[in-house]
């Protein structure tokens, strides 16, 4: 079975793109995989996280991805933060990685912005913190969003590169695995930037703990043209906003955009963000109930991450305990 790692920040509550771009397909490959998941704190520390909020918000985002229906007893879940190995290979590939990679990312540019002097030096070197992610636990394929695909090559640049410095052919390739047709969903105040957690606007997101009345809200004000949608796919040419609503709905609904146009084409928004909105009510709330019933345990939940970090560790600890050795540190 192929061991496939991937994570989730706990910057915030998850959102429907984290939902459709990433956790969804988490869900479906539990049945073919050997799969390790991960609440990457140590990932969401590279912007400021109010201590307060963040602890709370890290043990909502491990309830909703029980929620959504990761299952911790077939497969491990746990906290980034709790299995060393993580933060011990990242070192030794800040040590492999070059700065002229870095700065091509094109996540980092989007996150420093124009304060690029103040953002920390953990946001740019977040990159090589998540291929020990991967490469702690030798897995071969990552599911992510779309956004996530440079940071995969540049993974992989970094064990190319270890593998040839040391010698060795001790690093596997990795995969992106970008799956569904929503693989980047939008934001919904501007259709060319993608959905965040982060984002300073709430409605320029919907929160898997959105009720429904503020999910079919934001939906009524998200932003669009005054054109009809189209009936065929090219209607939708430089029209960001009405593609991600589409996209959206395609996703939810599993159809092919076509087929969500040729049923709604021709009509106003009005109509068809009524009917989105029901999609995604109907899709979001009994998540959102779930996850309320796992957060009214909190210790059940906390169980679960313990139990998946032992696990977790049990795998990464003994590689990288072999890189360091191929690295030349004596250990003693
Ligand atoms: N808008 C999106 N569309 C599709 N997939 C998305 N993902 C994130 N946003 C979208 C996928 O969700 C997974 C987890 O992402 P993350 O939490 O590690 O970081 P991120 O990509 O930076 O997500 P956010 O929501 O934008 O968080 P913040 O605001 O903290 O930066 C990844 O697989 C990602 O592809």
């Amino acid at each position: 079975m192929q061991r496939i790692f991937s994570g989730i920040q706990p910057s915030g509550v998850a959102t429907l793109g984290n939902y459709l771009g990433a956790i969804r397909n988490w869900v479906a490959l539990q049945d073919e995989h050997e799969c390790i998941y991960c609440v990457v704190d140590l990932h969401a520390i590279t912007e400021w996280q109010n201590p307060k909020d963040f602890a709370q918000q890290t043990r909502e985002m491990a309830a909703v991805l029980l929620a959504c229906g990761i299952d911790p007893t077939r497969h491990i879940l746990f906290l980034q933060s709790s299995v060393r190995a993580h933060a011990q290979l990242a070192w030794i590939f800040n040590c492999v990685a070059r700065i002229g990679w870095l700065n091509r990312m094109t996540q980092f540019k989007d996150k420093a912005g124009k304060n690029r002097e103040n953002a920390s030096t953990g946001l740019y070197v977040y990159p090589n913190l998540m291929a020990a992610d991967i490469l702690a636990y030798k897995a071969t394929a990552v599911p992510v969003g779309e956004d996530q695909r440079q940071h995969l090559e540049l993974a992989n640049d970094i064990a190319q590169k270890f593998n040839h410095d040391y010698g060795v052919d001790f690093f596997p390739n990795i995969q992106p695995l970008i799956l569904g047709v929503a693989a980047r969903v939008m934001s919904l105040r501007d259709g060319t930037k993608k959905m965040s957690k982060s984002d300073p606007s709430d409605q320029s997101r919907i929160n898997l703990n959105d009720d429904a009345d503020t999910i079919a809200l934001k939906i009524r004000r998200a932003k669009t043209d005054p054109e009809p949608l189209p009936s065929e796919m090219e209607g939708l040419a430089n029209r960001p906003e009405a593609r991600n609503l589409v996209g959206i709905y395609a996703a939810l609904a599993d159809m092919d955009a076509d087929s969500v146009l040729r049923d709604h084409g021709g009509k106003g928004f009005g109509a068809f963000k009524e009917a989105l909105a029901a999609l995604v009510v109907d899709r979001l709330s009994p998540i959102a109930a779930e996850t309320r019933r796992y957060l009214a345990d909190p210790a059940s939940v906390d169980a679960v991450l313990r139990d998946g970090a032992g696990r977790a560790a049990a795998i990464a600890d003994p590689i990288v305990a072999e890189v360091e050795r191929m690295v030349g540190f004596i250990g003693v």
